[in-house]
C-alpha cells in the first residue's frame, strides 16, 4: 500500500507515462495534388480515415488539403524536403524532380505483377534515390486518358488546336500536330472558357467534379495510357516510425490498392454514362486506326522518357510494357 507522499509519486508517474505516451503519437502532415473531395484525392481522404482510425494514440495524418494549400506542380519538391510527409500525387506533376515518374503511366501490367516481376523494385529504387520517397499504393492504375475536345476532328490528327497538357500527354499530342499549352487542373475550365485551349488530356472519369463537362462537347476513344496516382512518403518522416506504425500505413495503403480496380471501374462507368446523358460525344477511332492511335501514343512517350533517361527508360519499358 502506498501512503502520503509515495502516493503522490505514483500519481506524478501516472501523469508522466501518460504524457510519454501521448508524445509517442506521431503526427504527419499529407497533402494531395487534386482537389480536396474529388476524384483522384478521395481514396487519399479514405486511406487517411483508416489510419486516423486504425492507428489512434499511435499515428495520425493532419489532412492540409489539395491546390488550395500548395500548387500541384510543388509537391513533389515538397514531399521530396520533408515540407509534407505524405503525398497524394501523380508522377506527371513531379518530373521536374524525378523526370522517370511519368513512365507510369506506360504500364500495361497491373501493379500486383509489377510487384513481382521487378518493375516496382526498380521504380522504387530511383524513388529512394531521386526523390528521398517510399513509393506506398497506387490508388488509380486502371483508367487510361483520352482526349476531351470543343471541336470536332474527323481524323487522329490535333493540327490547328491548342490543347491544354501536363507532361502525360505532351509527346503524344505533340506527334499529332497539336499545340500544346501546359496547366494545373485548376486552370482548365478558365482556359475552355476564354477560348485558350480547344481541349485537354484527361482521364475517363473525373472531369465532373471541376465542371469541365460545361465546356466539352466530344470525347475521343479509345482511350490510351493508364493514369497513375500514389500516395508517396518522405524517407527521413518513414525512418522515424516505428514498426506498428509503419504496418498501419502499410496495411491502409494495401488496401487501397487492392481496391482500386473496382473503384475506379465504378467511377469510370458512371462518368462515361453521364457524360451520354449531357451530350458529350464520342468520337471513335476504329480497327486498324485505334491500334495506329494507340501504337503512336506509346512509342510517343517511350521516346520522350528513353531520351531523358536512357538506362532507367529502356529498363522500366522492359518491366511495364505488354509482351508483343
Ligand atoms: O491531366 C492531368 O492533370 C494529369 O496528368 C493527370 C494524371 C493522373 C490523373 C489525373 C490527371
Amino acid at each position: 500500500m502506498l501512503r502520503g507522499s509515495g502516493r503522490v509519486v505514483a500519481a506524478l508517474l501516472l501523469v508522466v507515462a501518460a504524457a510519454s505516451a501521448q508524445a509517442q503519437e506521431a503526427t504527419l502532415k499529407g497533402i494531395t495534388a487534386f482537389a480536396e473531395k474529388t476524384l483522384n484525392s478521395r481514396s487519399f481522404e479514405r486511406f487517411i480515415d483508416i489510419v486516423n482510425t486504425e492507428g489512434r494514440g499511435k499515428i495520425r495524418i493532419d489532412y492540409v488539403g489539395g491546390p488550395k494549400a500548395m500548387p500541384p506542380f510543388e509537391v513533389g519538391n515538397a514531399l521530396k524536403v520533408g515540407v509534407v510527409d505524405i503525398a497524394n500525387v501523380t508522377g506527371a506533376f513531379y518530373t521536374n524532380v524525378f523526370p522517370e515518374s511519368d513512365a507510369w503511366k506506360l504500364t500495361q501490367r497491373p501493379m500486383s505483377e509489377l510487384r513481382e516481376n521487378g518493375g516496382f523494385d526498380y521504380m522504387a529504387k530511383l524513388y529512394d534515390s531521386k526523390m528521398n520517397a517510399i513509393f506506398l499504393a497506387r490508388q488509380i492504375g486502371h483508367t487510361p486518358f483520352h482526349i476531351y475536345l470543343t471541336k470536332p476532328i474527323t481524323k487522329p490528327d490535333l493540327t490547328g488546336l491548342k490543347i491544354r497538357i501536363t507532361p502525360v500527354y505532351r509527346d503524344f499530342f505533340t506527334a499529332l500536330g497539336a499545340t500544346v499549352v501546359q496547366t494545373a487542373p485548376g486552370e482548365v475550365y478558365t482556359a475552355l472558357e476564354r477560348g485558350v485551349v480547344d481541349g485537354y488530356g484527361w482521364p475517363t472519369a473525373g472531369i465532373f467534379d471541376l465542371g469541365w463537362h460545361e465546356k466539352t462537347k466530344y470525347r475521343v476513344d479509345p482511350g490510351f495510357y493508364t493514369a497513375e496516382v500514389s500516395f508517396l512518403m518522405n524517407k527521413a518522416s518513414w525512418s522515424k516510425l516505428d514498426d506498428e506504425q509503419r504496418r498501419i500505413i502499410t496495411d491502409a495503403a494495401a488496401r487501397i490498392e487492392a481496391d482500386s480496380a473496382a473503384y475506379e471501374a465504378a467511377a469510370n462507368t458512371a462518368d462515361i454514362e453521364r457524360m451520354k446523358q449531357v451530350g458529350i460525344e464520342t468520337i471513335e477511332f476504329k480497327g486498324a486506326d485505334a491500334d495506329a492511335y494507340l501504337a503512336k501514343a506509346y512509342e510517343a512517350a517511350w521516346a520522350g522518357i528513353i531520351k531523358q533517361s536512357p538506362e532507367h527508360g529502356a529498363k522500366l519499358r522492359e518491366f511495364f510494357s505488354k509482351p508483343r
